[in-house]
């Protein structure tokens, strides 16, 4: 009962401009440039973190800078109009970003999460997201899900996509991230992330971009630092004016909405998708 756009039996936000079709060729041919960097993920998957992230290591100063223009949702115009350098994100797959980025031009973090948490997220966003036309009842919601009915599609051909590319691709200019591990040592991973970056700073500013990124700072400090042009937009977002985006930040919420029958469901679609994978995710 939400707005979307449909191409190819896969769902897309309704806020794309035009059909998807054409945007999706618009983004085809899109001009990339070398310092351009990219945060790919399947929706709630922390893309507005490593965007942070990214964004401090790419400026070099520990300040929040708001949300990134979606490469998803913007106009050409625009994003060609953005200075350099470009810092985009996007909820589609690797082979639907621009044909140079996929010929090695510019830079992309991939993040992945565990799904129950993507589901808990997703639906919680959904709920407080000012979108009248959205009423959904975390049951049919999670069923939903699980058939992969989505914006965005599936999680589960998301990740396969992601799997598929880190096994086949050849070129070396992605950066694969996992929600999970980041929770678990954000200073490695801000460092790896700097490291493919080719940014070089000293150990004391890692350590900055990393306790500004912890989520108990972000969520605390965020709104009051970023331009008054995002917090509108964050606002216009929030039914309740509380940033939906920046909502628990754990890992293993999931077991907080999952009714035991809801998780053994799950869990059995789960191993079925999953066998041939080497991939185990972090529940908890
Ligand atoms: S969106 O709307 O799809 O772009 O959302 P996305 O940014 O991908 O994901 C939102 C979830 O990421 C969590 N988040 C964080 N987790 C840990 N640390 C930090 N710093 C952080 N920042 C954002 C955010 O809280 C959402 O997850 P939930 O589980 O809802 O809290």
């Amino acid at each position: 009962c939400l707005k979307t756009k449909k191409y190819k039996g896969k769902y897309y936000a309704s806020i794309i401009p035009g059909n998807v079709k054409d945007q999706l060729e618009r983004l085809e041919n899109m001009e990339v440039r070398d310092d351009d960097t990219f945060v790919l993920s399947y929706p709630k998957s922390g893309t507005h973190w490593v965007f942070t992230i990214a964004s401090m290591l790419r400026t070099g100063k520990s300040s929040y800078s708001g949300s990134p223009h979606f490469l998803d949702y913007n106009e050409i115009d625009l994003l060609d109009n953005l200075p350099s350098p470009r810092l985009l994100a996007s909820h589609l797959t690797f082979d639907q970003l621009p044909r140079q980025v996929r010929e090695g031009k510019g830079k992309v973090l991939l993040i992945t999460r565990n799904p129950k948490d993507v589901a808990v997220s997703y639906h919680i966003f959904m709920t407080k997201l000012n979108a009248p036309d959205y009423k959904g009842s975390w049951e049919g919601f999670l069923r939903f899900y699980s058939e992969g009915r989505m914006l965005y599609g599936s999680w589960f051909d998301a990740f396969f996509d992601w799997e598929n590319t880190k096994a086949t691709y050849k070129g070396d200019n992605i950066l694969y991230l996992i929600y999970e591990d980041m929770k678990q040592d954000l200073l490695a991973n801000v460092t790896k992330i700097a490291a493919f970056l080719c940014e070089t700073y000293d150990k004391s500013f890692l350590e900055e971009v990393t306790d500004r990124s912890t989520f108990k700072t972000m969520v605390k400090t965020v709104m009051e630092e970023i331009k008054p042009s995002d917090q509108d937009y964050i606002h216009q977002m929030s039914d309740d004016k509380k940033l939906p985006i920046y909502r628990k930040g754990e890992v293993g919420d999931w077991k907080n909405h999952f009714t035991v029958a809801q998780n053994e469901i799950f869990d059995k679609i789960y191993q079925e998708k999953m066998k041939n994978t080497n991939c185990t995710f972090r529940f908890e």
